[in-house]
């Protein structure tokens, strides 16, 4: 089927919101027979489409396959620039390094990388990131904000605001955050954020803003050694979510605070992330490249570093760390 017309037929049963349509409307829309109608239905079940066809009736979609190819992230899709160029492919070394390539090559700010599966995806410092095939979130967003290197935490923070309230739009769940870049539902990772920069000294050229979201994982798909860290949100609310539908929120959501911080600055969004914030106000240990440090974490400053006091009372300002409760 010609992308044009499969996108048309889509966004038909998009707005019929699950009711049936005619086999006569969607011919008189499509411009084509009512025997190419057929065959356009066939194409789409083959897909993964769940289409019911009944008499006199028509057509109606019950159920759409979980996929995060480019279509079917973009029907439906609210925002105005993030998303609007998708990068998709079946597997990848890591959307990170596809995106660092298009980023230098120029691409849009609000330019996306999608992979159904990462074989190389990476946390920081070189840890690896489990990013198995069909059950996951794996994406990297290009952003070229006009704002001082130093400034590029803020934009993990807002990012990880950004994913907590679609995930708490879409699946009910109530996420915390974790300083300076994990998602945690029940006390176990269930997202991963990962910042890497373009920049000179006094200017950012981009940020690759890499998300990984485990959705449909079972605990037995983890490996052992992290299943006792690690959760999913279909493990959490006990049955699967739609991934195009959460990554949908998810840039729709980056991109309102986005628009916001560019205007007003770190402040609301701040506020936003102290709401979803379990590390602060609490006994905590910060495991930075310099050393182990214990003490209460007071909050975060406006440049999103943490402030952490220790037993003698001095207050020691954490730029990135492994956060233990
Ligand atoms: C992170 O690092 O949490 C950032 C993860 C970013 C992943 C995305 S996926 C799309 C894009 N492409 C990439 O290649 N990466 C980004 P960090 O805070 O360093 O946490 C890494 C640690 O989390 C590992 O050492 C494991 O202990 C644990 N871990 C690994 N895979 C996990 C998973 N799927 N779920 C939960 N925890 C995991």
């Amino acid at each position: 089927m010609q992308s044009e017309t499969r996108k048309k037929l889509l966004e038909l049963f998009s707005e019929a919101k699950g009711d049936f349509i005619s086999g006569q409307k969607i011919s008189e829309i499509l411009g084509c027979s009512r025997t190419a109608v057929w065959k356009h239905i066939e194409d789409l079940r083959k897909e993964g489409f769940e289409l019911e066809a009944v008499r006199r009736l028509g057509y109606r979609i019950v159920n759409t396959p979980d996929k995060v190819t480019a279509n079917e992230i973009q029907l439906g899709l609210k925002t105005e620039t993030l998303g609007r160029y998708i990068h998709f492919e079946e597997e990848v070394t890591s959307t990170q390094t596809i995106a660092q390539k298009l980023a230098y090559e120029g691409a849009k700010e609000g330019t996306l990388v999608v992979a159904e599966q990462q074989i190389a995806g990476r946390g920081r410092m070189a840890r690896n990131w489990f990013s198995p095939k069909g059950t996951g979130i794996w994406m990297s967003l290009i952003l070229r904000p006009p704002i001082p290197p130093q400034k590029a935490p803020h934009l993990t923070l807002l990012t990880a605001v950004a994913i907590a309230q679609a995930i708490q739009d879409v699946t009910g769940l109530v996420p915390d955050i974790k300083w300076p870049n994990d998602i945690l539902i029940n006390g176990k990772k269930c997202v991963g954020i990962l910042t890497e920069l373009q920049a000179e000294p006094d200017r950012i050229h981009s940020v690759i803003i890499g998300m990984g979201i485990n959705v449909n994982q079972t605990v037995e798909q983890f490996p052992e050694d992290i299943r006792a860290i690690a959760t999913s949100l279909a493990i959490e609310k006990g049955e699967k979510i739609k991934r195009a539908e959460l990554v949908q929120e998810i840039l729709f959501k980056i991109e309102m605070l986005y628009r916001q911080y560019l205007q007003h600055g770190f402040r609301p969004i701040k506020l936003l992330w102290e709401g979803y914030a379990i590390s602060i106000g609490k006994e905590i240990t910060a495991r930075t490249l310099s050393g182990t440090l214990r003490g209460m974490a007071l909050g975060i400053t406006d440049e999103g570093v943490l402030m952490l006091e220790d037993a003698d009372g001095n207050i020691h300002y954490i730029h990135s760390a492994d956060i233990q409760l």
